[in-house]
């Protein structure tokens, strides 16, 4: 199979101002040398690492580029790598792209220049993840996550304690040679690295619960009766007329949502149809429904209160908030006549919308895990809940079992983590894995 691949690492949709083409693999630099001209380099003396602006030449076209060489193993992929810096239109980059295909390249699959730096070396698993969630991230807080995975925060402190557990599990194999003198020492030792394994990983798993939130964003359903404003405060939020407003009560049917980010957190607002008990149609009726199950599935409600309306009218619909985080907001204080607990907020002019949201925030990361959090990934959460059940088992174990039994526990707890970094991962899981890339990445 030909070795040396090919791939638009930017995007190939509308016209940008440059495409970058980039080609790894062992024939990489001849394949470029052969369709790319400047004087500076006519004399095949090339610096690495350096632009360089010339020309490429096909059968029916030129174009003026730039062209960059990257020696192995100093290159994303740890290959040779040469990338073609062109102008960022779709019919010269693809004429580019097949020039490089006739020259003996072939295109890359998706996510193969990150799989050949993963197989090479240059990166773990995870911190492959954390490319492709740097991708994919579209706020402040997922890029600030994705950077913690990148570069390797999460793969430190595995690694660590991946190498903790194997030293403790190779202390009680060594008592297994020479039981009389190392018993007192290893045992207790063996021990204490077991508790303070199972106490990142806890700590891990624990931080993942805000981390999702980041990661996915959280739902925040308005919840009211009708005409308490629901629809006016998402506009507000929103800053554009997005919902409907009316002074007719039921006027929103369905469920409208709509994201924000606020904070780097990206929340998703579900402006809710006003329930009631009487008065609606069938169509309403589903809304109710809707608005009811809205309300079930949100990180947060917001419980809009109208200001105008006798509490005794709502309370009733205060029982939606049993077990859920959610702040009251008084609507319409501009006009309101009666006194009732929550944030005073008047939605049609946005005065004091900016304190609830900060109230909402402070709901979703009471615990300041958006700061603290690594692990987004369920694939890591997984492989840690496993080793916490296999340290678990062997701190069980530890008295009454011998040495070599629990030290099987161990190894396993040990290989639980490799399976984040991809030291004892399958080959399934690392094609899985990169196919979720784009091509040029
Ligand atoms: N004075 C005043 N009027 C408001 C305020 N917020 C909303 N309104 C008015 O209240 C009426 C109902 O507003 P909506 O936003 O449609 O209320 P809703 O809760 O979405 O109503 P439904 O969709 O029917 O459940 C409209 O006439 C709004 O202009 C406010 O803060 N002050
Ligand atoms: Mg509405």
């Amino acid at each position: 199979m030909n070795n040396t691949i090919v791939g638009v690492a930017t995007c190939l949709g509308a016209p940008s101002g440059i495409n970058i083409i980039r080609i790894s693999g062992e024939d990489s630099f001849p394949i470029v040398k052969s369709v790319f001209y400047s004087k500076a380099t006519a004399t095949d003396i090339w610096e690495y690492n350096k632009m360089y602006l010339g020309t490429v030449t096909g059968e029916d076209f030129k174009e003026r580029a730039f062209c960059v060489l990257y020696k192995a193993p100093k290159s994303y992929t740890g290959e040779d790598v040469a990338e073609i810096h062109c102008h960022g239109g779709s019919g010269v980059t693809k004429a580019i792209f097949n020039l490089l295909i006739n020259k003996g390249a072939r295109p890359s699959e998706a996510g193969e220049f990150t799989k050949r730096a993963f197989l090479n070396g240059k990166l773990t698993l995870s911190e492959a993840e954390g490319v492709a969630d740097m991708i994919n991230a579209e706020t402040a807080g997922q890029v600030r996550n994705a950077y913690k995975l990148m570069s390797g925060e999460l793969t430190k402190g595995i690694e660590e304690t991946e190498l903790a557990l194997i030293e403790a599990a190779a202390m009680l194999e060594a008592k297994l040679d020479y039981p009389e003198e190392l018993e007192e020492e290893t045992k207790p030792a063996a021990y204490k690295v077991l508790v303070k394994a199972k106490a990142i990983c806890d700590e891990l798993i624990r931080s993942s619960a805000g981390t999702k939130i980041l990661k996915n964003g959280a739902d925040i359903a308005i919840v009211g009766i009708p005409n308490a404003g629901k629809s006016t405060l998402l506009n507000a939020i929103l800053k554009e007329d997005r919902a409907i407003v009316t002074p007719i009560a039921g006027t929103t049917r369905d469920v409208i949502k709509e994201s924000v980010e606020i904070k780097g957190i990206k929340l998703n607002f579900l402006d809710t149809a006003g329930i009631r008990d009487s008065g609606y149609d069938e169509i309403e009726k589903i809304g109710i429904e809707k608005s009811r199950t809205a309300v079930k599935t949100a990180d947060v409600v917001i419980f809009l209160s109208d200001a105008t309306v006798d509490g005794e009218k709502e309370k009733d619909l205060l029982s939606l908030l049993d077990g859920k985080k959610s702040v009251i907001a008084v609507n319409k204080s501009d006009i309101g006549k009666y006194e009732k607990d929550g944030i005073k907020i008047c939605a049609k002019t946005g005065e004091n919308v900016d304190k609830l949201l900060e109230k909402v925030i402070g709901l979703l990361d009471n615990d300041g895990m958006y700061e603290k959090g690594i692990i987004t990934n369920e694939r890591h959460i997984a492989a840690l809940k496993e080793c916490v059940g296999l340290i678990n088992d062997a701190i069980a174990a530890y008295e009454i079992m011998p040495s070599e039994c629990i030290a099987v526990d161990i190894y396993a707890a040990s290989s639980a983590l490799g399976r984040i970094t991809g030291k004892s991962v399958g080959d399934d899981v690392i094609d899985e894995i990169f196919s979720r890339f784009c091509v040029g990445k």
